[in-house]
């Protein structure tokens, strides 16, 4: 099959729906094989259909990410299946909820666990048969809380700034082996990660919480997940060969104020 990413094998993490969802279905119309990684069997089985449906070729598998001996069994599995990873996109990720002050201690370490450690342990994995093979692109979801304040949200701001930090320093390290590595910043996009947040932000109210944090954004809109998986796409591909180490911020100028 032709496409950007034609004879990759690639991972999304966080596949089963939201921006993973978008990545995945794009990532296999151009041509790779996609694993559809998501701690939701159903979700992953859902995108997997998607993808079949449309002629492309995708496997659901189902991990802990921040269980070491997890992730690295899937890997070896999709390597098994689909064979070397290519690319991988550590979109998966969860929010937390409160500023410094009133941040829960399990809410802290959940939000660390899945956002630092489980990118952490995909790229570990991913890293090791792209160093193998001499090439690979990794990915990795950063956000705008990685590069500005934002309120009550201390958890998750603190945990994409290590995102961004890990993804500094692997590029280092992975530069001499062919391996890029490049972090993407969202702004808001609206999905069923956001809701929490945007509903405690209006006081109880969805809709006011969406409007307080569209105001934020000067293009006057939420992102997409279409949006944000094009640029994944592009920073997996070939197209972005000089780009590692970069930290894209894909925020309709949210952090340019
Ligand atoms: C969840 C995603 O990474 C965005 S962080 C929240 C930024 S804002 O739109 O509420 O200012």
């Amino acid at each position: 099959m032709a496409g950007r990413l034609a004879g990759r094998v690639a991972v999304v993490t966080g596949g089963g729906g939201g921006i993973g969802g978008a990545a995945a279905k794009l990532f296999a119309e151009e041509g790779a094989a996609v694993a559809v990684l998501d701690v939701a069997a159903a979700a992953a089985k859902e995108t997997v259909d998607a993808i079949q449906q449309a002629g492309g070729t995708a496997i659901a598998v189902t991990a802990d990410i921040t269980d070491a001996r997890a992730v690295d069994a899937v890997f070896d599995r999709i390597e098994r299946e689909l064979g070397s990873v290519g690319v991988l996109y550590n979109n998966a990720g969860v929010n937390s909820a409160g500023s410094v002050v009133d941040a829960e201690e399990d809410d802290w370490d959940r939000c660390m666990a899945v956002n630092v450690k489980g990118t952490f342990l995909c790229a570990r994995a991913a890293a090791r048969q792209m160093v193998r093979s001499g090439k690979g692109s990794i990915v990795n979801q950063g956000s705008v809380a990685a590069l500005v304040g934002v309120a009550n949200f201390a958890a998750y701001c603190a945990s994409k700034g290590a995102v961004v930090a890990l993804t500094r320093s692997m590029s280092v390290d992975l530069a001499p082996k062919g391996v890029r590595v490049n972090a993407i910043c969202p702004g808001t996009v609206y999905t069923p990660l956001m809701e929490p947040m945007l509903t405690a932000r209006g006081g109880g109210d969805l809709e006011k919480g969406l409007a307080m944090t569209t105001a934020k954004y000067p293009i006057g809109r939420l992102g997409t997940p279409a949006e944000i998986a094009n640029v994944a796409l592009f920073l997996s591909s070939d197209e972005a060969a000089f780009l590692t180490g970069s930290v894209v911020a894909a925020d309709g100028g949210m952090t340019s104020q």
